[in-house]
């Protein structure tokens, strides 16, 4: 017998699914922010969560809660906006499920059921942060962390971090392919499919790493290629965008989803760790790398394009800011889905002419305060003499 209290939680839950949302007043010219996030744990559909049996759940408890809903990876079908989140219980595993919204920046609904891998790894505890590639072979990927105990460490937390890939043609039907090997790196994760094919191979974009959570000598982005993706090997890995001392990367960074093509070069949203007193803080930037050699990098502007604001700031993990998801539509709207302190889901949007002109048209990173002061006092002076010779 269904609980009587359902209709009321179901009612709740329905109002929050057909919430409008808005733009907030923030203003930098280049992308918009929105003032409710598109993903909560609030979102996940309530079969999930509660046992809705009057009989076996008599306080409509519920029984298998959900703690967060973050990092999504992004794509569109067929005129729809999908997402497919990280979904962390509060059991702490995490799993992924397909959200579908019309507009992208509101009303996304899970599926009936979360998505179901092949368990084909015994010793995979966990997995997430899945990147989607529609990629011109003709399939659409999904490269996922695919986290499992490192056995040959007593350390309780000591753990192996690993790139799974699945495919799919629908988001419905999920074909499990082995794990990527990367011959020269132990561990990987933030690991994305490019959508091309590049010099006939398949081309990853990697993020070596000697530990779970160190990167320890692995000097940023990497870039590799390999034949056969079904089996898929990187023996050599080459640096894009790198790490660097006193920036938004000094202590790690990861690429986002796979780069959006554009006249110009391939644009990169990735994501930026650097150390503080309180712990990590990571940060959303971007760059672009050559049409001819996407491993390239050919412009990177200085400094973070999204920095954590307001309630953004809190959350299980605060003072981060994490993307693995994009939409890039024909028209040239873009939908950057990040996820903020590993708990909620939101969106900014902007398009393919901001972003290029803000990666190819924005200063460089000039390393050093004394050159950051006088690059700083460039851009005043002009603008003084804007105002001075009017409008
Ligand atoms: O907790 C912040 C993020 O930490 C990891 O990113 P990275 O590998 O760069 O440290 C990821 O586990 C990510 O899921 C998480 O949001």
């Amino acid at each position: 017998m269904l609980h009587s209290r359902y209709d009321v939680e179901k009612e709740k839950q329905e109002r929050l699914l057909c919430r409008k949302n808005e733009k907030t007043q923030l203003y930098n010219g280049i992308y918009e922010r929105y003032r409710y996030p598109v993903l909560t744990r609030e979102h996940i559909p309530l079969t999930w969560r509660y046992d809705l049996n009057a009989e076996s759940n008599p306080y409509f408890m519920e029984r298998l809660g959900v703690n967060a809903v973050m990092n999504a990876g992004a794509i569109e079908l067929d005129g729809k906006f999908y997402l497919i989140a990280r979904i962390e219980g509060n059991d702490r595993k995490s799993f992924f499920g397909v959200a579908e919204s019309e507009s992208g920046i509101d009303g996304f609904r899970f599926r009936d059921y979360p998505v179901v891998l092949e368990d084909v790894c015994p010793e995979e505890t966990n997995v997430y942060d899945m990147r989607l590639t529609k990629h011109e072979d003709g399939y659409i990927y999904g490269v996922f962390c695919s986290e499992s105990k490192d056995q040959s460490d007593p350390d309780l937390s000591a753990a192996v971090a690993a790139a799974g890939i699945v495919r799919t043609k629908d988001l419905k039907v999920w074909e499990r392919l082995d794990n990527l090997k990367t011959l020269r790196s132990p561990q990987q994760r933030n690991v994305a499919l490019h959508p091309e094919f590049v010099d006939g191979k398949y081309a990853f974009y990697t993020r070596p790493m000697d530990g779970f959570i160190d990167t320890g000598s692995g000097g940023g982005i990497g870039f590799g290629l390999c034949g056969d993706i079904t089996h898929a090997v990187i023996d050599e890995e080459r640096m894009t965008s790198l790490r660097r001392y006193h920036t938004i990367t000094e202590a790690k960074n990861g690429a986002g989803a796979p780069p959006v093509k554009t006249d110009r070069g391939w644009i990169h949203i990735a994501h930026g760790v650097r150390n503080t007193a309180a712990g990590l803080r990571y940060v959303i930037y971007a760059f672009a790398t050559a049409l001819d050699d996407p491993g390239r990098v050919i412009a990177e502007p200085s400094g973070f394009l999204i920095g954590p604001r307001g309630e953004e700031r809190v959350g299980d993990v605060s003072n981060v800011v994490f993307t693995n998801g994009v939409i890039a539509r024909e028209n040239g709207d873009v939908y950057i889905y990040y996820a903020s302190s590993d708990t909620r889901l939101h969106v900014a949007t902007t398009s393919v002419e901001r972003l290029v002109d803000y990666v190819f048209e924005s200063p460089r990173d000039p390393g050093r305060s004394a050159e950051c002061v006088s690059q700083r006092c460039g851009l005043i002076a002009r603008n003084l003499e804007v105002l001075r010779s009017g409008r």
